[in-house]
């Protein structure tokens, strides 16, 4: 029996010896290990043995030689893992030698850099930023928004849920329009404000459209304010950001949360035409749900796509490519 151990042993040390890889270390395993192995099947004869002494010889060369073979096995798989690891980093390295060697420092992407500069342009006409919340309720998503559970304009954005709460309470905002409630539930009018951050939609991306994107919103809430107030802060904008050679037009549309609502084009100076984004006069049910009289009070609001601003101001053809994180085409802005 000693001799059948002690072979069982040798031969398992040499097919650990053997083995190259870490999925052949899986298979050993098991074939040495496991229920059906020499060793495990040596063990089953120890009844068959007559005096005690030859038991306990027996158990104890067993379990000695299982110990054993399970050191040898760990080991080898410690030692190929860090092999295996080896290869895969040298084969995934990057070589940055040439950004080392490229002069000055890292910079903003190119979405916070229109980020950015859309805060600016709008400080720079008297607003002020104000931010929200990714996650929202249904209710400053929709709701407060004059979009009631079984409103047809709902389905327009294809909305994350999130699992929290009562089911559909909670979402991944669609848009930044529900800070314009929080806003007017929090500030005093008269309000000049600016709200940009990150949106989502269960969409499908494609050229110009993401998933996950980023937004600007604008609220202004004043005594007599009118679609005029509106159209001449678009137009002031569009020229501050774009540059003296652009002009900007409105065009009827529908939003349930503005009456009327348009959509705000640009004119590039080559004469093409692009939509920006949404706008309009803020709906009296939004100014009630904002807690505000709207005998009182009066505005407009507008929202447009970051992302795509950016893409158009730098010619960028496709929306994703902005997000491929590519240093060869993120160092270029
Ligand atoms: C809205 O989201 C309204 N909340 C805008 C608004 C605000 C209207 C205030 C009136 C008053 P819309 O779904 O059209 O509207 O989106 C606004 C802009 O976001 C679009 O014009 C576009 O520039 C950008 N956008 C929309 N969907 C995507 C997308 N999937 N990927 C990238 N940009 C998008």
């Amino acid at each position: 029996m000693i001799s059948e151990i002690t072979s069982a042993r040798t031969a398992a040390e040499q097919s650990i010896a053997a083995a190259s890889t870490l999925d052949e270390i899986r298979i050993l395993d098991t074939d040495l290990l496991g229920k059906k192995s020499p060793l495990a099947l040596l063990k089953t004869g120890l009844g068959k043995l007559i005096t005690v002494d030859e038991k306990k010889a027996a158990g104890q060369a067993l379990n000695e030689a299982m110990l054993a073979v399970e050191k040898v096995l760990n080991a080898r798989r410690v030692l190929l893992s860090r092999a295996e690891r080896e290869v895969q980093l040298a084969a995934e390295a990057l070589d940055l030698t040439e950004h080392f060697n490229a002069p000055g420092r890292g910079k903003a992407h190119i979405v916070t850099q229109a980020w950015q500069r859309l805060e600016d342009v709008f400080v720079g006409l008297g607003f002020q930023v104000a931010e929200g919340p990714e996650v929202e309720t249904d209710w400053y998503n929709f709701e407060a928004l004059n979009m009631p559970p079984s409103h047809p304009a709902r389905s327009m954005h294809d909305t994350f849920y999130v699992d929290h709460g009562q089911p559909g309470s909670t979402v991944l905002r669609t848009h930044t329009s529900p800070v314009q409630i929080r806003v007017m539930q929090n500030v005093a009018p008269p309000i000049y404000m600016i709200m940009p951050g990150r949106v989502f939609r269960n969409e499908t991306t494609d050229a110009t459209h993401l998933a996950v994107f980023h937004q600007i919103e604008g609220l202004v809430i004043d005594r007599g304010i009118t679609l005029t107030d509106l159209a001449g802060t678009i137009e002031a904008f569009t020229q501050a950001f774009f540059g003296p050679g652009f002009t900007s037009r409105l065009r009827p549309s529908y939003f349930p949360f503005t009456e009327p609502s348009a959509e705000f084009d640009i004119r590039t100076p080559k004469g093409d035409w692009l939509e920006l984004g949404g706008c309009g006069m803020v709906h009296p049910n939004v100014l009630r749900a904002g807690g505000l009289d709207p005998e009182e009070w009066s505005g407009f609001a507008f929202g447009f796509g970051i992302d795509r601003m950016a893409k158009e101001r730098h010619g960028v053809g496709d929306v994703r490519e902005m997000y491929t994180n590519d240093i060869r085409f993120i160092e270029q802005f």
